[in-house]
């Protein structure tokens, strides 16, 4: 089996590791996409068609960008193996479904992609943020439609300092080369953010041609219209391997706890500062209380505390979804820390969030 020939579409010593020695007759694929019967993937002698073994629903448990083995049949291709992701994100399953659902798998950074034409929100912006985060993968924020804007420098700005972040025209890949060293060979991406905002046209100027259909100008701002419908990976000239999703209406996050404690600790200290033992840091705390303080001194942004707190309520509400349909799974990550600890003040959170409801 040659293995350096799957480099290039980012193999790693850690699926290596995953391989038996007597796996000769297996053969490793990345993902490329996933349909109810079968998968499109890549692998060392070009694309290929696997289908899934008839009698198992495996369009549920693969995604786009994972690694696959599978055995040949005649002149079929059998899926027979999911390889253990690196990383992977994921997001609550949208509608009455209670879970959750894979969007793309081991990824060396995601471009959370936003338009500076009205499209620009740091509150939605921080949500992306926590879920990138949680998942230990690198976010590059990638403002688009800087020429539609002549302040997308200020908006620049108001990103979360610790995260690179770039404001250019998607279209001119003279300007989207700033993002190059994020695309070289074996490099993982995906692109998200929500609907019009550009993720396939900066592919298109990655690509350097029309290959990805983009919203035709003259549907103007067609508001629930996905023009990209399903997950796809990418090849680049460069070398790099992208991820393009369909734009989200809305980001329902699962659980990102260590995404908001990367995101918000500077908070998480504050709040463990005040003298109050059992304070709730709300409108109505007692006057001392830390939080309410570096408020008041504008220390502390408040649409950035609302929106943390209201995250916080999220990923309560969401535990308890889970548990009660007795889902709760150990986490799929490969890096479990454990037990975390919890605060007092996020437990005075959460509790305050079963009280409302
Ligand atoms: N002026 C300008 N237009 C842009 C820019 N980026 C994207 N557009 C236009 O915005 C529209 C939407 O772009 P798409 O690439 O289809 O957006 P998308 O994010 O892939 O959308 P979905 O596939 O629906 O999620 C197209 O008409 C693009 O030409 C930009 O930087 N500047
Ligand atoms: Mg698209
Ligand atoms: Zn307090």
């Amino acid at each position: 089996m040659d293995l350096k020939a799957l480099q290039p579409l980012g193999w790693k010593p850690f699926f290596q590791q995953q391989i038996a020695l007597d796996a000769q007759s297996t053969i490793p694929l990345r993902v490329v996409e996933v349909h109810r019967s079968a998968l499109r993937a890549l692998g060392a002698d070009g694309p290929a068609v696997v289908e899934f073994p008839h009698h198992e629903r495996w369009s549920e448990s693969v995604t786009v960008g994972d690694w696959v083995l599978a055995r040949r049949q005649g002149t079929q291709l059998y899926l027979a193996q999911v390889l253990e992701r690196q990383n992977g994100i994921y997001r609550k399953a949208a509608g009455p479904e209670v879970g959750e659902q894979w969007i793309s798998a081991n990824l060396d950074s995601a471009f959370i992609v936003m338009g500076c034409d009205g499209n620009f929100n740091l509150s939605r912006l921080e949500r992306y943020l926590a879920l990138v985060l949680d998942s230990q993968i690198e976010p590059v924020v990638v403002l688009t439609k800087a020429d539609e804007n002549d302040e997308a420098e200020l908006l620049r700005d108001q990103v979360p300092q610790a995260c690179v972040s770039f404001a250019v025209d998607a279209r001119d890949p003279q300007q989207t080369a700033v993002l190059l060293p994020y695309l070289g060979e074996g490099q993982s991406i995906t692109l998200m953010g929500s609907s019009g905002v550009g993720k396939s046209t900066l592919i298109n100027t990655f690509l350097g041609e029309e290959r990805l259909v983009t919203r035709a100008l003259r549907e103007g701002d067609h508001r629930g219209r996905h023009t990209t419908t399903s997950r796809q990976l990418i090849q680049l000239p460069t070398g790099g391997i992208v991820i393009d999703t369909p734009g989200m209406r809305e980001l329902q996050l699962p659980g990102v706890e260590d995404g908001l404690e990367q995101l918000y600790g500077d908070i998480e200290a504050l709040a463990q500062q005040c003298r109050f033992r059992d304070c709730s840091h709300g409108h109505g705390s007692e006057a001392g209380c830390r939080v309410r303080e570096a408020l008041a001194n504008g220390e502390l942004d408040m649409r950035r505390w609302e929106n943390y707190c209201k995250m916080l309520r999220e990923q309560a509400y969401h535990d308890r979804e889970l548990k009660s349909h007795h889902e709760i799974r150990a986490r799929r990550k490969s890096f479990s820390r454990g037990v975390r600890q919890v605060t007092r003040f996020k437990q005075n959170i959460r509790d305050t969030s079963f009280r409302k409801r």
